[in-house]
Order: C-alpha cells, then sequence, then structure tokens
C-alpha cells in the first residue's frame, strides 16, 4: 500500500499554524477564506470556453445578467470572500486604483491582502494557463480602518504568499516562510490535496524564459545576456532553451520546478520594467527565494526595495541562483560573455 499521506491545504494550513504557539488561528481562517474564492474562480475558468462569460462588461447573457469579464469576476470574488472574515484591515487589488477598505459593519483583523486576481488575462480566450497571485503582510498602522500604509511594505515583511495556477489542472502554490508548498484541485471532492511537498528550485537550470520580441528595446548588457544563453557550450549546458507562456504564474511555475530563469527586464518602452512590484514581483520572489533560488531586479533583491506607490513596476530577475548571479554580471557590466 502506498506510504503518501493525503494532506488537505486545510489541514497543511492548520498544522504549520500550531507549529507556531500563541496563534490565533486567523491566519489559517484567511487562507481558507481564499481557497473558497480560489475554488469559485477555478470553476468559473474552467467553464470559459462554454459559457458566456468572456465577453466585455456590460453586455448581458442569456438571463440578462450582466456578464463580467473573468477578470473582473476574480477582482470581486476574491474582495467578497475575504470582506467580512475579520482576519483582514484593507487589501489591494490589481484591477484597483486606490486600496480597498473593508465595509464599515465588518470587523476588521491584522492581515493586509495584496492580489492580482487573474494574470495572463490575454491568454483567457486561448485557453492558454492563467492565475491569481496573493501577498500577506500584517498591518503596521495600529487599528481600524487599514490604510495605504499598511500595503506598501516591503516584500521582506510578506507573511505569506503564493500563487494558483488555472491549467490542465488547478494548484495553489504558497509559503508561509517555511517552505514552498502545491496543493493540486480534486475537482470530484472540491479539496486541495498536497501534491509537491516543499519544493526546491535547481541550482542551475537549462531554460530562459523572457518576452524576445523586446530584445531591440533592451540594453546592452540584456542582449549580451541573451546571445550568451544561445551560444554552444557542453560544459556548461548551452544553448538553454526558451520557454515563454506570457502569463507569469505559468513560466514561474515551470522555473521552480525545473530551474532556470524568467525575466522581465527594463527596455526603452517600460524604463521600469513591466511587471508590477506589489502583485507580481514581490510575492514570486518570496516563492522563489522560499525554494532556494534568487530573485532580483537586476541590482538588488526585489524583497528589499521600499515599494513607493501601489501599482509601481520593477524589472525582475527571478530562477535558479547561479541562473540569475550571471544575469546580474552581464546587466552590471561586469562580464560579456
Ligand atoms: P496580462 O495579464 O495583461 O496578460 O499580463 C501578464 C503579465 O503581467 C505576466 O503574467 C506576464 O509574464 C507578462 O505580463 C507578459 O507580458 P508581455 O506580453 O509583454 O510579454
Amino acid at each position: 500500500m502506498s506510504e503518501n499521506k493525503i494532506i488537505t491545504i486545510e489541514r497543511h494550513i492548520i498544522e504549520g499554524e500550531r507549529a507556531h504557539p500563541g496563534a490565533s488561528g486567523s491566519f489559517s481562517g484567511l487562507l481558507r477564506d481564499l481557497t473558497l474564492a480560489i475554488k469559485i474562480i477555478s470553476r468559473e475558468v474552467s467553464k470559459a470556453g462554454l459559457v458566456d462569460i468572456l465577453g466585455s462588461v456590460g453586455r448581458e447573457n442569456i438571463h440578462g445578467d450582466e456578464v463580467k469579464k473573468l477578470d473582473v469576476f476574480a477582482h470581486e470574488t476574491i474582495y467578497r470572500a475575504m470582506d467580512h472574515g475579520g482576519h483582514l484591515c484593507v487589501m489591494a487589488s490589481e484591477e484597483n486604483e486606490d486600496v480597498l477598505n473593508i465595509p464599515e459593519h465588518y470587523p476588521t483583523g491584522k492581515y493586509v491582502l495584496i492580489y492580482d486576481p487573474l494574470d495572463g488575462s490575454s491568454n483567457i480566450d486561448a485557453n492558454v494557463t492563467i492565475g491569481t497571485i496573493f501577498s500577506l503582510f500584517r498591518r503596521v498602522t495600529p487599528s481600524w480602518p487599514g490604510t495605504l500604509q499598511d500595503c506598501l511594505q516591503p516584500g521582506y515583511k510578506q507573511v505569506g504568499a503564493g500563487y494558483v495556477m488555472y491549467g490542465s489542472s488547478t494548484m495553489i502554490v504558497y509559503t508561509t516562510g517555511d517552505g514552498v508548498h502545491g496543493f493540486t484541485l480534486d475537482p470530484s471532492i472540491g479539496e486541495f490535496l498536497l501534491s509537491h511537498e516543499n519544493i526546491r528550485i535547481p541550482k542551475r537550470g537549462k531554460i530562459y524564459s523572457v518576452n524576445e520580441g523586446n530584445f531591440h528595446r533592451w540594453s546592452e548588457g540584456m542582449k549580451e545576456y541573451v546571445r550568451y544563453l544561445q551560444e554552444e557550450d557542453k560544459s556548461t549546458n548551452r544553448p538553454y532553451s526558451a520557454r515563454y507562456v506570457g502569463s507569469m504564474v505559468g513560466d514561474i511555475q515551470r522555473t521552480l520546478l525545473y530551474g532556470g530563469i524568467f525575466m522581465y527586464p527594463a527596455d526603452s518602452k517600460n524604463p521600469k520594467g513591466k511587471l508590477r512590484l506589489m502583485y507580481e514581483g514581490n510575492p514570486m520572489a518570496f516563492l522563489v527565494e522560499q525554494a532556494g533560488g534568487r530573485a532580483t531586479d537586476g541590482t538588488q533583491r526585489i524583497l528589499d526595495i521600499q515599494p513607493q506607490s501601489l501599482h509601481q513596476r520593477t524589472p525582475v530577475f527571478l530562477g535558479s541562483d547561479e541562473d540569475v548571479r550571471i544575469a546580474e554580471e552581464f546587466l552590471q557590466g561586469k562580464r560579456d560573455h
């Protein structure tokens, strides 16, 4: 008989919290609420090609209800699942300009949730992997209500982070600072079961992931690095293979499991990069570091960046420790081959 234990995400979270004496259970409660939202979003995503949900906001479905775009649906579902649990003092969503307040008639708690409800949305219509990304902080202001100040914390202060991948199956991959663990949804029982315990990213990989269509907008160092990856050299496993989904969750999932490097550098069109520090950079950097990898903006650790605004952008270089270090050397002009 197989000795593998069957562990639901709920039990994993509760056992994780038990390891911290004095924990109130609030953190488990909020992850449980988030898991519910994720199941609802997963259900809608899996129907995306079947039902009339892909229309733009404002169109009506056959019932005469307004049809919401899937990203708006995901944004609202997470808010509605999380606003009344009493665990959060404020939220911020990639879909919303300002912070999202907890309604006055609900209790507030000590945590802050920052989320990208549906990342990679340009892939929805093609039925290609998309995801949800989330980041959790402890509040820094003393009492109700939470404010922008609670959100604008550097990534090293995250108490939890993760992503959901709506792919061939739905997975949650998360960390609370104690390794990275992956759970796969068994749709027949509606439970996420532990499928990838303690994910460790290889020290060096052989895959690079970047939107190479931007090549002519890159710095010389960046161009040189990619040329280096394409060169033939058996001793360093080059040339690397190129893979790019265009959904960060898909590209990061592969990078966590197989190693290599995922990049979205600064370029002449986006001098600060394209990806958002709070919604994409911080949570993915926390996961990659927890899996033993490295996450920088080319010069600085992403988790050390002090955010100035909710939607600020950052270049990202995430992946195997050795690969990201070599990329940094090229970007900083310390090597050219
Ligand atoms: P969308 O949600 O607008 O599709 O953006 C996805 C994303 O933020 C991230 O998931 C991808 O890695 C990256 O942008 C893709 O950007 P490019 O299309 O410029 O390569």
